[in-house]
Order: structure tokens, then C-alpha cells, then sequence
């Protein structure tokens, strides 16, 4: 059987810049959390990014439906990020040519690449809209990255084996950019890639009900039973009672099953 390794270990094995910096955040602060911070107010996201801060390894934002977006508030997030020592990850799902993912990544209303430290892409459009992103991270100086979206959470969804596994062959020959997946459950030995799953909640069948094709897991399942790496947490934290609270007590749920897997 073969020996679990350690976020530690595995941010000195990569080269991979930026899977390095998450690895070593997630050791530092002992977390594996991600917030999805899925709300529809910037002032609300920044009010909920300093509460929930410290506890988390990366930020998630779907920055196209908040209704007061503006430069102002991303520099205050960003000041947030640098704060409480998180990534940025905007969930931006890119899918189209590389020329076009190229200008929807840098420019626009949103300017993502300015102040995200990683994206994700759907790998249906394969290894050119990979490249365009590249090609619009190489003007920063600080490392940037891109996940690729292996599988999804969603019910009826028309991801398949072959797709997934071709997944994971378009991620090793961009493995300079491309440092991890969305996924649902551990796809690759190597080391350098990070797995990060959506699609969580303590009690996957008496949560929030969505009904729109939503399927939960609970943070055990995917960090022990699936092997993945860190868990992204939306709803389970948003429409709880006191979001800080529980955010923490996800952030240990988490901690604790991947020192167990380790340990196994
Ligand atoms: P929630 O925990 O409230 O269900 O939110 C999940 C978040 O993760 C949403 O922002 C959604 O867009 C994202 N997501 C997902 O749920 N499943 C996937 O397969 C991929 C995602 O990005």
C-alpha cells in the first residue's frame, strides 16, 4: 500500500509554483477548507471573507454575481487575502478557444487574472484554451494557475470515465500551469496535483435541500473515503446560523480526516 504524503512534503515536491504556495498554506494554517463565498453582496463577501479568513485555505468567488462589483472592493479582498494569508480562486469556468479564454481572463469588466491567484477551466475545448490562459498569467510576476474541472458534483452531469481520464492527461502536459482538479474523488498518484471537491455537507441528506441537481457528500467521505485534498463549502456555511462558527468547525472536520488518512 502505498505511503500518504503530507501537504508539507508534497509543497516541496512540486514545481509547480502555485501549487506549492497552496500546499504551504494549507500546513501553515491547518486547513483544508475552502468557502465558497456564493453571495450576491461584495460588502457581505468582504464582511464574511474577514470573519471566515483565518480559518481557510482559499476563497472561492463566482465574481460575475455579486450586484455592487467593483475595483475598489476586489483591492479590498485582496487585502483580505493578504491579511488572513488565503488564496483567491475564481470558479470562472472557462470553456471556450484559447484566443477568447485569453481576453475573458484578463480582460472585461472583471479583469480576473489581475487579482485571482488561480481559475479553473473546463478541459472540453482541450489543450488551447489551456494555453490562452497561460499565455495571459505569464505578464504577473507572482505564480498564477489553473484547475481543470475532472468531474462534477451535479446530478445527470455528461462528464464520463474516458473524458475524466483525459482530464488528468491534458493537466501532466500542462503541469507548469495546471496544478489540480475539481473533482469527486482522487485521480492521480502524483503528487504535485491538488484535488479539490465541491459538493459538501455535514449531513449530506438532512442539509439545505437544493433542488436543482446539487449532490452532497460530507467532508469525511471525500477527504477519507474519496482521497481528496480539500473541501469547498458554500451553502453549508452560508445559511448556517453563525457562518464563522461553522466555517471553523468544517475547517477542523476536514484537518482531522486528512491527519487520519495520513495515519492510516
Ligand atoms: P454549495 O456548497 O452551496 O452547494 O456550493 C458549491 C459551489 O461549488 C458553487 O459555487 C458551485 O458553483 C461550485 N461547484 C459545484 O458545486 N460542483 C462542481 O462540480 C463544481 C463547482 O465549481
Amino acid at each position: 500500500k502505498e505511503k500518504e504524503i503530507s501537504f508539507e512534503e508534497r509543497a516541496e515536491i512540486t514545481n509547480n509554483k502555485m501549487a506549492k504556495k497552496l500546499f504551504q498554506i494549507m500546513s501553515l494554517k491547518q486547513s483544508n477548507l475552502c468557502f465558497s463565498a456564493d453571495v450576491e453582496s461584495f460588502d457581505l463577501l468582504l464582511k464574511l471573507a474577514d470573519e471566515i479568513g483565518p480559518n481557510i485555505c482559499i476563497l472561492k468567488t463566482h465574481i460575475d454575481i455579486l450586484n455592487d462589483f467593483n475595483m475598489d472592493k476586489v483591492q479590498e479582498l485582496v487585502n483580505l487575502s493578504i491579511k488572513h494569508n488565503f488564496l483567491i480562486f475564481e470558479d470562472r469556468k472557462f470553456a471556450d478557444i484559447g484566443n477568447t479564454v485569453k481576453s475573458q481572463y484578463s480582460g472585461g469588466v472583471y479583469k480576473i487574472s489581475q487579482w485571482s491567484n488561480f481559475v479553473n477551466a473546463h478541459s472540453i475545448a482541450g489543450s488551447g484554451c489551456v494555453q490562452g490562459l497561460k499565455e495571459a498569467a505569464l505578464q504577473y510576476d507572482e505564480p498564477k494557475g489553473c484547475l481543470l474541472i475532472a468531474q462534477l458534483s451535479c446530478k445527470n452531469n455528461l462528464i464520463d470515465k474516458t473524458y475524466t481520464e483525459k482530464t488528468v492527461k491534458l493537466a501532466e502536459e500542462h503541469s507548469d500551469f495546471i496544478f489540480g482538479f475539481i473533482c469527486q474523488n482522487k485521480l492521480t498518484d502524483n503528487p504535485g496535483f491538488i484535488h479539490i471537491t465541491p459538493g459538501i455537507q455535514f449531513n449530506e441528506n438532512n442539509g439545505m435541500s437544493d433542488n436543482l441537481g446539487q449532490q452532497y457528500t460530507t467532508p469525511e467521505m471525500a477527504i477519507l473515503q474519496n482521497k481528496c485534498d480539500v473541501i469547498v463549502v458554500g451553502r453549508g456555511i452560508l445559511k448556517s446560523e453563525n457562518p464563522a462558527e461553522t466555517a471553523l468547525k468544517y475547517k477542523n472536520t476536514a484537518y482531522e480526516a486528512y491527519l487520519k488518512r495520513l495515519n492510516l
